[in-house]
């Protein structure tokens, strides 16, 4: 028999409860597969008019795909509220505003890479609250360093649709399959190389990084050995990073003097994910997990991968 996403149930203290949201976050991932596998024979590529609240222009996908995740996670009963990157206030799901948990969300990141068929993801954490579950749930509760996330993963959309996530018990990659109709586990236990693999970066702006990073980046180029590659998708770029090892890095330059990736729903979950894989995960001097949140929309420079790697530049 294959191990399903239900084997999540019998990991770590908050598996149960995990377990309907990751399988919610699992049929959502198949709802946008099947969108992206059609989308330019139904008009849904292209711009949607609007912008998202980082002012960047939203495609009709992105909005898709954020109605789509927003009604799973109602689905599952277990969610409160909703923080997305497609939506500037945080969502509360009246019917179960008394449930205990938030997802934050980047229902489909990388979206840029839609124009040319290319991998693209969607990257989610969970927490707690803090307020009380008799009470509508607050932007306050999703401000929460990593180091208190329960849970957190991502679906890549690529040649296959791939669900990769951890409950604080190691990382675990599950493979969609046709055939079954589920999400299957094809990655048991990932672990970041120790060395070796690629570096990954928008090396054009590199003119622009503030500080000293153009220097301990040419150093580690010289010393590291890595090769270099980048989609410009994070999921896909730490996806291959998880796997084959090396760093993924979005630094502070002239243009983002906080960087570009957003600390709750980018930098966060997949610094949890680096974390339990036994990568290192840094921002500013300090793991990404020990960073406070201040804002829902916060953004934040990221630096992860193995560590050898990592502690070349920070
Ligand atoms: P889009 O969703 O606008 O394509 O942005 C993707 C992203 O947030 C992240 O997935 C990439 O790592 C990063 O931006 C790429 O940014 P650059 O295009 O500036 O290299």
């Amino acid at each position: 028999m294959p191990i399903t996403l239900n084997s999540i149930a019998k990991q770590g203290v908050h598996g149960p409860a995990m377990m309907p949201i990751i399988q919610g976050v699992g049929r959502a991932a198949t709802e946008i597969a099947y969108l992206l596998r059609g989308a330019v024979f139904r008009g849904a590529l292209g711009a949607a008019g609007g912008e998202n609240v980082q002012g960047e222009q939203q495609q009709k996908i992105d909005v898709l795909s954020d109605e789509i995740f927003l009604e799973e996670m109602r689905a599952t009963g277990f969610v409160c509220a909703v923080g997305s990157e497609e939506q500037e206030d945080l969502l509360v799901i009246e019917e179960y505003a008394n449930a205990d948990y938030l997802v934050l969300v980047d229902p489909l990141d990388g979206s840029s890479n839609l124009d040319i068929d290319g991998p693209v993801g969607t990257i989610f954490s969970v927490v707690k609250r803090k307020t009380a579950n008799t009470e509508t749930p607050l932007e306050s509760d999703t401000l929460q360093a990593g180091r208190d996330v329960i849970a957190a993963g991502y679906v890549l959309y690529g040649p296959s649709t791939m669900l990769v996530c951890s409950v604080g018990q190691g990382v675990h990659g599950f493979t969609y399959n046709p055939t079954s109709a589920r999400f299957e586990l094809s990655h048991p236990d990932m672990r970041v190389p120790a060395s070796g693999g690629y570096y990954s970066v928008n090396e054009a702006n590199a003119d622009k990084w503030l500080g000293d990073l153009q220097q301990k980046f040419n150093a580690m180029k010289q010393q590291a050995g890595l090769g270099m590659r980048y989609v410009g998708s994070m999921v896909a770029d730490m996806h291959r990073t998880l796997l084959k090892g090396g760093v993924f890095l979005y630094p502070a330059d002239e243009k983002n003097p906080n960087g570009k990736l957003r600390l709750l729903y980018e930098a966060i979950p997949m610094g949890f994910l680096v974390e339990q894989a036994g990568g290192k995960a840094m921002s500013q001097g300090a793991s990404v997990l020990d960073v406070q949140p201040q804002g829902l929309h916060q953004r934040v420079p990221v630096y992860l991968g193995s560590a050898s790697a990592v502690d070349m530049l920070v």
